[in-house]
């Protein structure tokens, strides 16, 4: 589609400097047959420019590849991608790439959800529909085409739910429950989602003391780093809201070289989002109480959608991934199946 002009102007670049320049090894007239026949079957793809914004979980990487593993050429897509490094100028300059070599769709995940009106506004003025993929942003709707994702503040609340009924069961719905948060990227739909809808219950259960919450960009390295210190500075905690599974597991090695103990029989436990497999055999261990799936593989549904959208249809403003969660009564049933 739109990217054929794109390689017929980086043909004329190329090419006839080079025809002109009499390399000997150099068919000018082959390669510019060449270079229509790749025209030709560019033509036939949708042009796709995909900024993700790291590969800082496995929950990203899961993400990653089930975007390049649906969008490909034997799919009839074209995929450009970005690796933004945690960066918000890297998407920037990536999303100003695509807009730049005139693609026919641009997705991103974008790593805040903020800051985004201006290069919105640039794709939407090339006429570039814009589809936000995984995290949800702060702009105006009528921005971008559609949003294909989760609902962060669903799993927060969800989460908070279930320590509702958890601490119900035992016997200790009235006691003080001492609880540290581990928060992923600040200012990241999920970070905010998950804080407000777990933040949602704690209000509504006056015995629970957030000791404290500290941002540990959804890395396992930080979690461990800032569950150790939460450990030297606190000596009765009760819960750990790990806010994915990378932090979740960096945090129970902080506990574990602490020689603490998480569990159900244990010092405290860790509750987390995502449902990772690596995750999921914890639960089943029973180090994680519970693990509130974050559906990675969004994949499949996105090219769904923009077949929506190259085609004229009509699409939803958002559609939603579907999660459940996850404890050692059913994880069982599902680590198996695990893809991720
Ligand atoms: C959630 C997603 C989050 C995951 C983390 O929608 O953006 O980013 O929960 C990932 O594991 O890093």
């Amino acid at each position: 589609m739109k990217m054929k002009r794109i390689f017929r102007e980086i043909a004329a670049v190329i090419v006839l400097p080079l025809a002109l320049g009499g390399c000997s090894f150099f068919n000018p007239a082959a390669a510019l047959r060449e270079q229509d026949e790749a025209d030709a079957a560019m033509e036939d793809l949708i042009n796709v420019g995909f900024s993700q914004l790291g590969s800082e979980s496995a929950w990203r990487t899961a993400n990653t590849e089930s975007v390049q593993n649906t969008l490909t050429e034997k799919n009839g897509y074209f995929l450009l991608y970005d690796n933004a490094r945690q960066s918000q100028q890297n998407q920037i300059k990536a999303l100003r790439s695509y807009i730049s070599q005139r693609v026919d769709v641009i997705v991103f995940c974008p790593v805040q959800e903020t800051g985004w009106d201006t290069v919105m506004a640039e794709a939407k003025k090339a006429g570039i529909p814009v589809i936000v993929l995984d995290r949800s942003i702060e702009a105006d709707d009528s921005l971008y085409t559609t949003f294909v994702g989760e609902d962060n503040r669903e799993e927060g609340i969800r989460i908070g739910e279930w320590l509702e009924d958890y601490l119900d069961q035992q016997g200790k719905g009235d006691d003080t429950e001492n609880i540290v948060v581990l928060k992923g990227t600040e200012g990241s739909s999920p970070e905010l989602g998950r804080s407000m809808g777990f933040n949602a219950i704690a209000a509504r259960n006056p015995n629970w003391k957030i000791l404290a919450q500290a941002g540990a960009e959804f890395t396992q390295a930080k979690g461990k780093e800032v569950m150790a210190r939460f450990l030297e500075e606190f000596d009765d905690i009760d819960v750990v809201v790990a806010q994915n599974d990378d932090m979740a597991i960096g945090a129970l090695e902080a506990i574990q070289e602490a020689g603490k103990t998480a569990g159900v029989d244990g010092d405290m436990i860790v509750l987390s989002f995502d449902g990772t497999k690596n995750a999921l055999e914890l639960v089943q261990k029973g180090q994680i109480a519970a693990d509130m799936e974050c559906n990675p593989l969004s994949g499949p549904l996105l090219s769904d959608v923009i077949q929506k959208i190259v085609n004229g249809e009509q699409v939803e403003k958002e559609y939603y991934m579907e999660e459940m969660l996850f404890t050692e009564d059913n994880v069982g049933r599902y680590i198996d199946g695990r893809v991720y």
